[in-house]
């Protein structure tokens, strides 16, 4: 029916999109191995070719020293030793630092029967590849990898997620363990929202209140979410995340979204008088006092502390749903706050409302809103204003999925996987073109999440699907479905719940 050079042409294109193809089947049945193409976020370039590599007992990880850390992650995860040189003729995973093509984050794959190839110009290159490789070993059976060469590297800079641990507290162990699957993902910013009406959860020395009171037992919705992060907390939390190449942006929401600090500081309201504290689920009712000094006495401090304890380069500040704030009165906070993000040596980043204000041209904006048009984003945009994409009603992951969710909210509609993965942040907005666009992210509130089960059904398998449109340079709901199907007993293996979304064909 098809000529050679069709039925190999054909061979060649299944293998690189069938997730568990017996790619060539000589006398002795191969074990089947899972197809290059098959990795989530879908890889730039695949190419396969004949002769897998077979992982035994004596494989070794070689890397120089200073691959030495992301080589111990591989070796601990697929229990192989990691050694400086392997001896002639061992099978090994050899990770080499040197130049791709120059692209930034990029890798390079190669596989065949003699062993694994993985280089990178850098480390965050390598453990991209490492996780790409990690998703080519079969979950069950002989730990064979399909031969061929996979050269990756992302769309945009930032692919990121943003967990809530002001309505309900997380752990730092559950921060780290959420931290360890985005990270799989090749999800590289962790935006953490650390304040909000209730609670505070950031350690600030000049006011100790702040979480003494405001993270205090009964803070938190319904009174349950208590707790905050000590600075050794989040530094330790900074460390971990750098080890898997994800960078944490710290958020204090101002000039709203600020009872719990109320509470804990009277003298920030214009009365001065502490309101109660709250634990519903309200918004848009608290503002600071847009007029007193004492505000920006606060705020300096709280900026100078967090960027003191931050290396990455984003200080978010909020911005959105001031609605106790007039629009005048918001100006005149961005217009002392936005630079004083600058004077601490970060960069300012806040929800969409922040690009109203004319010195919102050296800031970044969290586009939230479910409209794709927004004349004050795309003026600022003109202006240099640079923007993530997280529109609520695609990419909200602490929206229900169906009316049947039993977690989350549904006031931006239910989103099913298919609706968080089909849509192109780099077109979605009129006046935003991509090179305004440094990348995407998927916001998870926690108004109604309490555990790292409920964080993880919500988180995935949306969020592999906006990791994917924050890497691949082009989008295919029939492939990804596939994809994610054949994912699901990774998540189950390693205890991770999630969604098992009636849109996708779970492998068991
Ligand atoms: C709106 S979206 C908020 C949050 C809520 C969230 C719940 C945005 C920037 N603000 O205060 O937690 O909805 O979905």
């Amino acid at each position: 029916m098809y000529g050679r050079r069709m039925r190999t042409r054909l061979a060649v294109f299944l293998a690189g999109v069938l997730p568990l193809t017996v790619v060539a089947a000589p006398a002795q049945a191969a074990p089947p191995t899972v197809a290059l193409g098959s990795v989530i976020p879908a890889p730039v370039d695949v190419r396969p070719s004949g002769g897998g590599f077979r992982i035994t007992a004596r494989t070794v990880i070689e890397a120089p020293a200073a691959a030495r850390g992301v080589a111990e992650q591989l070796g601990e995860a697929l229990r192989l030793r990691v050694v400086g040189h392997a001896p002639p003729r061992t099978g090994k995973i050899a990770l080499e630092l040197g130049k791709v093509n120059g692209k930034p984050e990029s890798y390079r794959l190669t596989v065949d029967k003699r062993g694994v190839t993985l280089r990178s110009a850098t480390t965050a290159g390598l453990f991209n590849g490492v996780q790409t490789l990690q998703q080519l070993v079969p979950v069950s059976g002989p730990r064979t990898i399909a031969g061929g060469e996979i050269i990756d590297y992302p769309r945009f800079g930032y692919r990121g997620t943003m967990l809530d641990i002001a309505r309900h507290f997380h752990t730092p162990g559950e921060i780290k363990r959420h931290i360890d699957e985005i990270s799989k993902f090749k999800v590289n910013y962790l935006h953490l929202h650390l304040s909000d009406d209730q609670g505070w959860r950031i350690q600030i020395d000049s006011r100790p209140r702040l979480t003494t009171v405001g993270g205090a037992a009964g803070t938190g919705v319904d009174g349950v979410g208590g707790g905050f992060l000590t600075k050794a907390d989040y530094r330790d939390l900074v460390r971990y995340a750098a080890s898997r190449h994800v960078t944490i942006v710290p958020e204090i929401d101002m000039p709203g979204h600020v009872n719990a600090a109320q509470v804990a500081y009277p003298e920030l309201t214009c009365d001065g008088v502490a309101p109660p504290p709250r634990t519903d689920t309200a918004v848009g009712y608290s503002s600071l006092c847009i007029g007193s000094e004492t505000t920006y006495r606060f705020v300096e401090d709280v900026v100078r502390e967090l960027a003191e304890m931050t290396p990455g380069p984003f200080i978010h500040i909020g911005g959105d749903e001031a609605h106790a704030t007039t629009q005048a009165d918001y100006l005149t906070f961005q217009k002392r706050v936005l630079p004083l993000v600058t004077k601490y040596g970060k960069t300012a980043y806040g929800w969409n409302e922040i690009a109203a204000a004319p010195e919102a041209n050296v800031a970044v904006a969290q586009f939230w809103s479910s409209a794709t048009q927004n004349p004050a984003v795309a003026a600022a945009v003109a202006n240099g204003t640079k923007v993530i994409m997280s529109p609520a009603n695609l990419a909200y992951i602490d929206q229900k999925y169906d009316p049947t969710t039993r977690l989350g909210l549904s006031w931006a509609g239910y989103i099913e996987v298919r609706k968080a993965y089909d849509w192109d942040p780099g077109t979605h907005v009129t006046g935003v073109p991509e090179s305004a666009v440094l990348g995407v992210e998927a916001p998870l509130w926690s108004e109604t999440l309490r555990s790292l089960d409920d964080i993880e059904y919500m988180a995935w398998p949306r969020l592999a699907g906006i990791a994917e449109l924050g890497w691949s340079p082009a989008r295919d709901w029939e492939s990804f479905r596939t994809r994610l199907g054949a994912y699901g007993p990774r998540w189950a293996a390693r205890g991770v719940d999630f969604y098992r979304s009636p849109q996708i064909d779970w492998a068991s």
